[in-house]
Parts: structure tokens; sequence; C-alpha cells
């Protein structure tokens, strides 16, 4: 560069800086040309070119919507809304008769922590398990088409808020409860709280071939609140830990009654021992579970005091540590494992609640991390180079810190509010450490306006250097909890559905499409294919099905489109009914047909230049 072009260069910036200078007295905020520079490259970091993919899909919870949201990470672009625990009529989700059964009548879940199902801790991408705090349930996403594909309704629980965790080989999907209830909720007056009340952890076990859940065993542990929970990894391989507070019994006020004592507790359990005792038979059946008391099994679960009302607790990538976020007490406690281990081994026991020993405070914690001013620490994640990354909820930043030395590296603002953060395959034994998202409870006013109800928001932060860079905010529906980011090529999505002529009511070719009439119950072996439907291929009207007033109709609908991304939908005009069958799906309709009248029929989802055309006609005549 030569000298004039450097004195004008200088000059240039200089003036830039003037004119920057004057905007921004005139209006705040203006950019400056460094700023420009800045907004370049982080818009650089996450554009993804047309034809290119993201690095990872980001699967995070829906909260109280029920429902799984997908994104890609970095561009952080929303790609579906996957149903989970409510209907969804863009997909038919609950509308036809295997959703709908089971949904089982459920409007809403509310849907907290998503966790993939994991060999030797690390995400193998088969599953994705879901917790419902709000009607006691357990699901798994099949991700090969990102379909729910059993539900299970868990008894004994009062809102399985701790889960769901995953052991390293998905030997369990632990669920554990937060609200205290008597077993099988049944009614006892608060008055008994200490005696009748329980909390409850469920360890569900998943047949992938079957695609079901099993209830293997229950545990019943005092009326405590479970907050979080996590699975041990590698040394720690066969626990579990979770956080408790409200271990005060507040029945009422919790807000100041369950802050009250300076030390709640991490519960340990060994599930690999009580996997034995169950097997042995060592068990009480209760409400159709087998459940363990810590009064009658020894060796297999334990506690630790922590400081008071902990939120979070995590496992180190390496298994040797997990990590409390005090929530309440605005410090990070890291615990060791081979102390714990030890400290059991020696019973080396303060005293026993429950018929639980609790560990001494002093050996088993390792540290205290106690940024100066960073309020309300939520949860953990980490990196591949040994930090941690906390959320601090009241202080609104992430905060890094070194696992080893407790040292604080940097702080980060969030916009804002950060419950929860996912760092890049952040669950497994071997983090990535270049990506963390912050999943904000607020987003004031970062967005256009919906109203009062401002959307949260989640922060995409580069952890990939010393300094974390806050990169961009993107606005969520309600509400994201927790998310995994998982390795885009560790899902792998199926095309298309198999064609398979054996398949029950299915039909592959237009001249079979036929009727079945027994008594009331009208069966419609039908297909859809661009751009018709065909009911019944001898009819006069092939795409028009008469039934009488009260009849069960089924119809049985088989997309014979062996073509990517050609679903059709199935629409009934007046009668709130619409499903989905995707290319070489199977899906069945079965309503009762108790309104007479004439009902168009349509294909609701765009599959071809005929897609309007794609129509028919349900006859209902009156008896
Ligand atoms: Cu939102 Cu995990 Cu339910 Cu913390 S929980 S924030
Ligand atoms: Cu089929 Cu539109």
């Amino acid at each position: 560069m030569t000298k004039s072009r450097i004195i004008s260069g200088v000059f240039g910036i200089l003036a830039g800086l003037l004119v920057a200078f004057v905007f921004f007295a005139d209006y705040g905020g203006q950019e400056t040309a460094e700023d420009q520079a800045d907004n370049k490259s982080k818009a650089e970091k996450v554009y993804v070119p047309y034809g290119e993919l993201d690095d990872y899909y980001m699967l995070a919870s829906g909260g109280h919507s029920g429902q799984l949201f997908v994104y890609g990470i970095p561009s952080m672009r929303k790609i579906r809304t996957v149903p989970v625990f409510t209907p969804d009529p863009a997909t038919g989700y609950g509308y036809d008769k295997d959703t709908k059964e089971m949904l089982d009548g459920y409007t809403w879940g509310d849907f907290h922590h998503p966790a993939i199902s994991e060999t030797e801790g690390e995400y193998d991408g088969e599953f994705l398990f879901a917790n419902d705090v709000g009607n006691n349930r357990v699901a798994a996403v099949d991700l090969s088409t990102f379909h729910t594909t059993d539900i299970m309704k868990l008894p004994n629980m009062g809102g399985p808020h701790a889960g769901v965790f995953v052991t390293e080989n998905t030997e369990y999907i632990a669920l554990p409860t937060r609200f205290a209830r008597p077993l099988g909720g049944e009614y006892a007056s608060l008055d008994n709280y200490e005696e009748e009340y329980k909390g409850v952890v469920s360890m569900t076990t998943f047949d992938r071939e079957k695609q079901e859940f099993d209830l293997a065993y229950q545990i019943m542990l005092p009326p405590w609140s479970y907050d979080l929970s996590d699975a041990g990894k590698k040394m720690s391989g066969d626990w579990i830990v979770m956080t408790t507070y409200n271990t005060e019994f507040a029945t009422t006020n919790l807000e100041i009654n369950a802050s009250q004592n300076d030390r709640d507790y991490i519960v340990l359990i060994n599930w690999k021992k009580l996997e034995k005792e169950v097997a042995d038979g060592n068990y009480n059946e209760v409400n159709g579970a087998k459940m363990i008391d810590p009064r009658d099994h020894k060796g297999a679960i334990y506690a630790v005091p922590v400081a008071k009302s902990p939120h979070g607790v995590d496992v180190t990538p390496d298994g040797e540590r997990f990590i409390a976020a005090g929530k309440l007490a605005p410090l990070m406690t890291v615990f060791s494992f081979e102390e714990a281990f030890s400290a059991i081994e020696e019973e080396d026991f303060k005293e026993e609640k429950f018929g639980i020993p609790i560990l001494p405070y002093d050996r088993v914690m390792e540290r205290e991390v106690d940024p100066p001013g960073a309020l309300g620490p939520l949860h953990t994640q980490f990196d591949d180079r040994g930090n941690a990354y906390n959320t601090m909820f009241i202080s609104s930043e992430i905060v890094k810190w070194n696992i080893d030395s407790g040292e604080v590296i940097d702080r980060i603002p969030n916009y804002y509010s950060p419950g929860h953060a996912a760092a890049s395959q952040g669950d497994t034994v071997d983090p990535k450490g270049d990506w963390i998202v912050g999943l904000n409870k607020l987003s004031k006013d970062n967005f256009l306006s919906v109203g009062p109800s401002h959307p949260e928001s989640m922060d995409l932060i580069d952890i990939s250097g010393e300094k974390m860079e806050h990169i961009m905010a993107v606005p969520v529906d309600p509400e994201p909890h927790y998310a995994q980011i998982v390795e885009r090529d560790k899902i792998n999505p199926i095309k298309l559905y198999e064609k398979d002529e054996d398949r029950e009511d299915s039909v592959w070719k237009k001249e079979d499409a036929h009727i079945v009439r027994d008594g009331d119950e009208v069966h419609v072996y039908g297909i859809a294919m661009r751009s018709r439907f065909v009911f019944d291929a001898e009819a006069e009207r092939p795409d028009v099905v008469e039934v009488k007033e009260g009849d069960h109709v089924y119809f049985h609908m088989t997309n014979i489109d062996l073509d990517q991304d050609i679903t059709h939908g199935f629409g009934i005009n007046d009668y709130d009914l619409n499903f989905e069958v995707q290319p070489g799906q199977t899906s069945t309709l079965d309503f009762v047909a108790d309104k007479t009248g004439t009902y168009p029929i349509y294909c609701t989802n765009f599959c071809s230049a005929l897609h309007q055309e794609m129509s028919g006609y349900l006859l209902v005549e009156p008896k």
C-alpha cells in the first residue's frame, strides 16, 4: 500500500467514524464501519449458500406446544415442526387412526427435554425421546421419518420434568417427577404430605425393532421435587444424578416456603444395581409398576447436599464429574464421582433420609465456581477443550469457565434470559465445541411486535475461539427448553416409504381400489395419486363414496406416487377432518358419518399442477 493510499485510508476511516458519530448522535445505534465489517464476518459464518446444507440439526423442544422444532445450524433456519404430544392438522397427526389412538384423547403436552438415542455415549441418530410434564407421558420420534411412533403413559407420576435423559447405550430413558403426588394420584390430604406423597423415577426401556416403550421399573422417593437429571458416562455410566428442591416439604407458597433450607440434595442412583434387584424379584407391584423403595434396597441410592434449590445437573463428557447449577445460589458446584464412590465404599455417611444415605458435602464437592455478578445459573454445557458453559437466567449471559481450574474465561450477554443452552453434540462423550445456542425465555422488542406476548428467542454463539462471539438471535415459538444439536450425517432420513404389497389395508394399483360394506361399517381401500383419488375402481364415479347416516367409515388410503416429496392430503369439507399420506405410506382415517349431507373431499397438500382437480365427494344419505 502506498503512503498516499494509507493516508487517504486513514482519512476515510476518520471521516467514516465522524459520519458514524454524527449519525450515532442523531439516531443512536447507527452502524460504524467497524460494525459493518463485523456484521459481514458474522453473516458469512451462518450463510449457507443455495444448494448447500447446514452442518447440524438442532432438535428443540416446543414446550407446551407439545411439538418438536427442527432447525438447521448454523443458519438458524427453521425446517419443520414435528407434532409429538399435540394434534397437528398440517400433517394429519392425531386425525388418522394410528396417531389418534396414540394421543388417546390428549390435546396438549408440555415437552421439555429432547434426548437422542445413544450408543457408547454418542448420538446414534435413530430416535429422539421426549417427556410430557403436562400429562405424564414419554414419546419416541423415529428420526428416519421424523414421525412420532410411540407414546407411553406412565403410572404413579406427577409431571416428569426431570427427564428425559438416556444412559450411554440407551439402556434406559429416565423420567423423574417434579410434583410429589400420592401413588396413582389417589386422594390424600396435604396434611399427610410427608407420609403419603411420593416422588417417583420411571425407568423406561425402548425396543428399537418394535418401536415400543416398556416401563422397566420405578423408584419411590421422598416427596421432594426432582428438577433435572443426567445419566453418567464411562466411569459413572451405571449411575444417574438428579437435582431436588422443596426438601422443606412445602405444600403451599412454594416461592417462599420451598427456599428455606440452605441445602437441597443431588440424588445418585445406580440403575445397574436396581436392574438386578428387579430381575431378582425384589420389588412391590404398584399400579402396574415394579416399585423400588430405598428403605428396602440398600447400596443403590444416595444423596449429596448441594446449594439451595439447584436447577440443572450435568455430567462432564469424561463422566468424572457432575455439575449442579445453583438457580437460587449464584454458583456452580462441581462434584467428583470418584469421591462419591469412595465415600460410598467407606460408608462415610452423615445421616440417612427415607432410607437414603447422605454423603458428606465437603468430601464429594470439588469446587464451587462463583463468577462475580453472575446470577441465576440454570444449566451447564460442554466443549471439547475442558470448558463448561453456564446459562445465567437473571444476569442474562453465558459464562465460560475451565472445569479443572474453575477459572472464568469469558462471559457474553444473551437476548434475553437464557434457560437452557445447547452445544453441538453437547450431551455426548465427544462434544464438538464450535456452537452453542442460548434458548431464551424473553426477546423484549428485538423483533417486529406481535402484541403483548413477544416471541421467545435463541442466540447463536460461536464458541470455537477463546472468546465467545454472539452471531445472531432469532425468534422462536413457545417455548424452547432444551435442544439437541447433532451432526447432520448422524441422521439418515428415508426419502420414501417402501412399497409393500403385503402391508395391511394397502392397495397399489388404481384398478384394485374398492369398497367393502359390512353392516354399518364401510371400508374404503383407496389410493391417492397425482392428481386424483380412486376409492372404487369399478364405480361409475370412482372418486365418490356414498354411505348411510350413522355408518362407521374407514378411509384406508395409500399414496402410490413413489416420488420424492409428493405428499397428498385428505380433507373432508365441513367434517373437521384432515390427514395426509406421504409417498408410499398407507394411513387410515375413521369416523362415524353422523352428519347427513354432501361433503366435498379434497387434497389439502399442493401436489401437482392439477392439485385443484384432486377432489371427490362423500355423500351421507339420511337413514
Ligand atoms: Cu426450561 Cu429444563 Cu424444563 Cu431449565 S427447564 S430452563
Ligand atoms: Cu394431491 Cu394435492
